[in-house]
């Protein structure tokens, strides 16, 4: 973290390409006054958050740009420091030469990633919790990660792990009370009041750590995977869903080599789709190297769909556990119905099933809305007269993008139905405080020695200190502040 001490300006809005507004962020100059040439209008006449119209002047009085400026005087800014808000036009080029002639004109520096957050947080403007839920927030790819990183941002565990704070300097000061004090303050009263500390450090750290449970890879970037033998249809739903000739189909066995991934938005965000290699033993090194991907994948989705053609020989050796939803292929072929019905008693009865098949004549893929066959034909569904119901309720007939986005919104509710925390610092932390505690509280009921007693404590208290970002290392600073990206 190589931040500068001076004033800094970078643009703080996503400019991937030419936009109708772009807002540039100046903060930690000394006053106004040192930009009066940059306006043509006085300074004098800038009120704290109020927008105020008026141009940008070179330093030859030419008009660089008509905009919007809105001051927020130190200390009641987002930084800290005196920060100004230029909502100037958003052509990437115009951008940069603002920027520039801020830079050359008033002695700025570029802000570096994380910069502006940086600030904020050395002056005290936001807690390292808070931090990390703004870039929680800013990088969300779903409403609930949006929304626990809003939660962080407005202090939700940044009051949980306070609390324990506090409380652990209760118990520390029930423990110091013993040591110096403990000719004048009965023995059977400070245990008491050590016991009921204790408890209460215990349980808050225990809830803290169920929120810590649920594997979180798989909630911040969620991804579905579609996995199986090989020829079983993998890349067919696929391209299907995606609406994409995006994976190549063969009726070659061990046509995709190498996972293929494409983004696909659901109620629930953004997902990542993911086709795999087949999956199957004996072949060349290649085809290894991408089976093993194709398992990393498959373990670190939250949703798995395995892809099951009937007419293939099959036999069940994946875990039921781990399947979310089976979609067998070929429902469009003879024999299909008893092939099916043959293979359906090697999975367990409440895994949700979706029969699905090329509507015949038509091409598997792209045009979802209409079918190949059709307004009457919905492609990716199986015409419910092939089965009479006779194959029972728990088989879906419909759409299965449709489907897919119900199944896996559900699951995704469930999974995060606990607010799990989320940063993986915070994560190690509270794992670490837990495994910490349960073994002081094993300490503290076997023995009698203080000392030992309050050295294992401060123990704890470094580790929670580090949670609310009172003492936190200058690589873990470095590590969250990198993450961000420039203007934030
Ligand atoms: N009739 C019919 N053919 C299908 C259906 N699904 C897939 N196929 C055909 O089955 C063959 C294999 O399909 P793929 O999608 O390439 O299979 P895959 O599971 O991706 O196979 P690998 O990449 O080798 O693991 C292709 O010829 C597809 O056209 C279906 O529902 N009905
Ligand atoms: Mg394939």
């Amino acid at each position: 973290m190589n931040y500068a001490t001076g004033p800094i300006v970078a643009c703080s809005t996503c400019l991937q390409g030419n936009a109708g507004l772009a807002v540039l962020r100046l903060s930690g100059f000394d006053s106004l006054d040192s930009l009066q040439s940059f306006f043509d209008k006085p300074v004098s006449k800038f009120t704290p958050r109020k927008q105020i119209h008026l141009n940008l002047l070179s330093n030859t009085k030419e008009v660089l740009d008509d905009v919007l400026v809105t001051y927020f005087p130190t200390p009641f800014s987002f930084t800290g420091e005196n920060v100004l808000e230029i909502s100037l036009h958003g052509n990437i080029v115009h951008v940069e030469r603002i920027i520039s002639f801020i830079v050359n004109q008033f002695s700025f520096s570029r802000a570096q990633p994380g910069e502006f957050t940086y600030r904020a947080f050395k002056n005290g403007k936001l807690n390292l919790a808070q931090v990390e839920g703004l870039d929680l927030l800013l990088s969300a790819d779903s409403n609930f990660l949006f929304e626990q990183g809003l939660s962080q941002l407005n202090g939700e565990l940044y009051l949980k792990y306070h609390q324990l704070y506090k409380s652990l300097l209760e118990f520390t000061a029930s423990v110091e009370l013993s040591i110096d004090f403990s000719d004048d303050v009965g023995e059977e009263q400070i245990k008491n009041l050590q016991h009921k500390h204790l408890k209460k450090i215990h349980s808050d750290i225990s809830h803290l750590e169920k929120r810590c449970l649920t594997p979180i890879g798989s909630l911040l970037e969620p991804s579905i995977v579609l996995y199986g033998l090989p020829n079983a249809g993998k890349s067919t739903v696929f391209n299907y869903l995606v609406a994409d000739e995006r994976s190549i189909v063969s009726s070659i066995e061990g046509t995709t080599r190498d996972y293929i991934s494409e983004s696909l938005l659901l109620d629930l965000g953004r997902v990542r789709l993911i086709d795999t290699a087949g999956l199957r033993d004996g072949v060349d090194v290649i085809e290894q190297e991408g089976i093993k991907r194709s398992h990393f994948q498959i373990n670190n989705a939250f949703f798995k769909i395995l892809i099951v053609n009937p007419h293939s020989h099959f036999e069940n050796k994946f875990n039921d556990v781990d399947i979310d939803l089976i979609i067998f292929t070929h429902a469009d072929t003879p024999d299909f119905k008893s092939k099916f019905s043959n293979l359906r008693s090697q999975f367990s009865a409440s895994i949700p099933m979706v029969l699905w098949g090329q509507v015949e004549g038509g091409s598997m893929g792209a045009d979802r809305s209409s079918g190949p066959m059709g307004a009457n034909i919905d492609f990716g569904s199986i015409g419910a007269q092939l089965f009479d119901g006779s194959i029972g309720p728990d088989i879906f007939y419909g759409d299965i993008l449709h489907i897919i986005n119900t199944l896996a919104g559900y699951k995704y509710d469930i999974l995060t139905k606990n607010k799990p925390v989320l940063v993986a610092r915070q994560r190690e932390l509270i794992i670490d405080l837990s495994v910490k505690i349960n073994k002081f509280v094993d300490l503290f009921n076997t023995i009698d020695d203080i000392a030992v007693i309050s050295s294992e404590l401060s123990l704890i208290v470094n580790v929670s200190q580090e949670l609310i970002g009172v003492f936190t290392p200058d690589d873990v600073l470095h590590h969250i502040f990198n993450n961000f990206c420039i203007g934030k």
